[in-house]
């Protein structure tokens, strides 16, 4: 160890898809870590362009598996990684290749955003996603973080309208899955708060933070994940992660940027801008 590797931050990895905006994907991601002090590492699963000529539709490009299972080989051997968090896989192969190093390297912290579709997208083009999702990737999880739509795809919910739905979709998820959950309501419940419900298999905590807007952000769901990430690889507790992701990402959301896409995009810079 050399005298620069003294006192170094704790070293995560991200799984995740590139969107080229920045707002959401691995840029977030990488965001996210930084600003709360935690030494980031990428294996890019894909590549998302919006189309501002068509909607700003997805444009989306995978890396192919070799490439993929090169970049996840490069970091295992790189680090030891004290937390690791998978965001867009995008595509049943890629959800395989990811599964088996994961099988592998076995993270201490292995944190799963099950992103199924992103804001714009069909539901229906997510099915063989959803299932090799559900069946490879959610028994690996310690800690998952599903939004209103994934909860239902996870729990097998018909609806989730109030916080007494979520927290079931929560202790619905954890039984099937050992994992802690982190379910977001957003913006999808009504009323003034945005609610999500921790569950790790003996706390149930409802977290709360006034609503920004009831217009969702980009990034929100990427940027939550891995602030958990950050926080885990930091050392502290499941529900202290959880609790100060959901400050970080509230923070981001009123800093959000405007620009000319459709949605807003959250600001990790938030939380240190109203510091
Ligand atoms: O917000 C989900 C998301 C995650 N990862 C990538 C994305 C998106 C949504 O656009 O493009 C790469």
């Amino acid at each position: 160890m050399s005298e620069t590797t003294r006192n170094q931050p704790p070293v995560a990895m991200t799984v995740a898809g590139s969107e080229a905006t920045g707002g959401a994907g691995a840029l977030a991601d990488i965001k996210t870590f930084t600003s709360l002090g935690v030494f980031g590492s990428l294996a890019l699963t894909c590549i998302v362009a919006f189309d501002p000529e068509n909607d700003w539709g997805h444009r989306l490009t995978p890396v192919d598996q070799q490439t993929l299972a090169n970049q996840l080989q490069t970091i295992s051997a790189a680090y030891d990684l004290d937390a690791v968090k998978i965001g867009m896989l995008g595509s049943p192969d890629t959800i395989r290749t990811v599964a088996t190093a994961m099988k592998d390297l076995a993270p201490r912290h292995l944190v799963l955003d099950p992103v199924l579709i992103c804001k714009g997208q069909e539901p229906g083009a997510a099915l063989d996603t959803d299932q090799a999702l559900k069946a490879q990737m959610l028994p690996l999880a310690t800690f998952v973080t599903p939004n209103h739509f994934e909860c239902l795809s996870l729990s097998g919910m018909e609806e989730i309208n109030d916080v007494a739905d979520l927290k079931e979709a929560a202790q619905r998820i954890h039984d099937s899955s050992g994992a802690t959950v982190l379910a977001k309501g957003g913006v999808r419940l009504s009323g003034p708060d945005a609610v999500d419900v921790f569950y790790d298999g003996s706390t149930l905590e409802v977290l709360s933070e006034p609503k920004v807007g009831e217009v969702p952000v980009s990034g929100a769901g990427c940027s939550l994940a891995a602030a958990v990430t950050a926080e885990l690889a930091k050392g502290a507790s499941p529900l202290d992660a959880a609790r100060t992701a959901k400050s970080f990402v509230s923070a981001g959301i009123r800093h959000r940027l405007g620009s000319h896409l459709p949605f807003d995009s959250l600001w990790q810079g938030g939380l240190a801008a109203e510091a």
